[in-house]
């Protein structure tokens, strides 16, 4: 990235070293796991030029567009509606981070034992890393796992955070809580912008949003193709850019890239032959840099077909309901796509291990591998009751616990291997 960015770390406070250090780690991170790949597309280019300006270019039109008044609100769970962000004029950035750099100061503040996105973003935060988080005008948590809640009250000590309280069930009074939490949000997103929330830009910023889900449920179902005509390397690629690019933008980029799939998959044409074993991944988010499992799974003899993840088909399954012509209308219609988010955060969860099996089926996967950070309960836990929906469905499963730490890669390398020769 060119140093002329420089200015502007400094204008933002980072630590310029460290920050040096991590853009080293994460070029030749993405020159080993991406550029490494034969036969991509050549809408990957696009991918690529974001990712190597993700906090250069991306970062100096988040700072241009304060200049001209916008604000910038930052998040770490897709619970927090953007549609009511942009209909605002605001702009949302996912700040979740799935990088190892900051640990050792996130472990002076966090216990040990607690998941490596939250340590993530802690560290990023205390280490002065993140030029999206110092872009930041509010940054939104939300009360999803007891680790996420607890991290944010720490969090806190250093920069002001604001926080939804998201249900755990999926009842009568859920939804009136998760109604009237939407409703302070949109309070507190027109006191940030300045800028009233009206039933014309928030109809506006609904099918722009939608759009951005098709464009994904698009790629979804051309990629689930036999042959495969892109990696799972670069899906979750785009999926992860999703959560950083102008909406606008990203969906005319990535329909490009879809028409690009579209004439590979008429002619048959695949990144891999036609006999590679089919996966799918299901469980937590994973964040820029965690290529880690998808890498050690596509250099195994696999290929992934499907996330079953909020960095995934979780964000972009559902789409809000476009028929509404009142702000009330429209807040229902937001508080009902919202509420089919099945995060294992929620008791019952049956609908999650309903849609794991139905989306094995649809994309045509030979076995899932579940992917739980170690230390998170709501997935480690729930792996239990997806293993046997899937089970019973005749599909196998494997559980794979781990962070983001390389430690591990031969002994998951191992593991992944002999899942893949079981299956096939
Ligand atoms: S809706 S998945 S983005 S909460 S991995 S921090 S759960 S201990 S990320 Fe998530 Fe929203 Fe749910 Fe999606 Fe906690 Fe687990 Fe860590 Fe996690």
């Amino acid at each position: 990235m060119p140093s002329s960015h420089e200015e502007m770390w400094e204008k933002l406070n980072l630590d310029i070293d460290a920050h040096a250090g991590l853009l080293e780690v994460l070029g030749k991170f993405y020159g080993d796991i991406y550029m490494s790949q034969q036969g991509r597309l050549r809408g990957m280019e696009y991918l690529d030029f974001v990712l190597s300006e993700v906090h250069g270019l991306r970062i100096k039109e988040l700072q241009d567009a304060k200049v001209s008044g916008r604000k910038v609100i930052g998040t770490f769970c897709v619970f927090v509606p953007e549609e009511i962000v942009l209909a605002a004029g605001g702009i949302q950035i996912g700040l979740c981070a799935g990088a190892e750099v900051g640990k050792g100061e996130a472990e002076k503040v966090l216990p040990r034992n607690t998941c490596a996105l939250i340590k993530s973003f802690v560290g990023f935060k205390l280490a002065r890393l993140c030029p999206f988080i110092e872009s930041c005008d509010l940054i939104v948590g939300e009360t999803t796992c007891d680790g996420k809640k607890k991290a944010y009250e720490i969090f806190s000590d250093y920069s002001p955070i604001y926080v939804m309280e998201i249900p755990q069930m999926k009842n009568f009074s859920d939804r009136e809580l998760w109604r009237s939490e939407i409703l302070r949000f949109k309070t507190q997103v027109e006191e940030t912008t300045g800028n009233k929330i009206t039933a014309d830009n928030l109809k506006e910023a609904i099918h722009l949003l939608n759009n951005r889900r098709r464009v994904l449920q698009r790629l979804n179902r051309l990629r689930a193709a036999v042959p495969v005509p892109i990696s799972g390397r670069d899906a979750l690629l785009i999926n992860q850019i999703s959560f950083y690019d102008d909406p606008e933008r990203f969906t005319a980029k990535i329909g490009e890239l879809c028409d690009e799939l579209e004439e590979r998959v008429k002619n048959g044409t695949g990144i891999a032959p036609e006999g590679t074993t089919r996966l799918m991944l299901s469980g937590c988010p994973m964040a820029v840099p965690n290529w880690k499992l998808p890498y050690i799974i596509e250099s195994s003899g696999a290929v992934v077909v499907g996330e079953e993840s909020c960095i995934g088909t979780r964000n972009t399954r559902d789409l809000v309901d476009e028929s509404a012509g009142t702000i009330e209308g429209m807040i229902d219609a937001i508080l009902d796509r919202y509420m089919k988010i099945d995060c294992a955060c929620f008791t019952p969860n049956t609908e999650r291990q309903e849609n794991i099996v139905g989306m094995a089926r649809d994309v045509g996967v030979k076995g899932v591998i579940h992917y739980a950070l170690s230390f998170c309960q709501p997935y480690t836990m729930e792996a239990y009751k997806v293993e046997k929906a899937l089970a019973k469905a005749g599909i196998p499963m494997l559980a794979i616990e781990t962070d983001y730490s390389m430690e591990d890669v031969e002994q998951l390398k191992t593991r992944v291997e002999a899942f893949v020769e079981m299956v096939r």
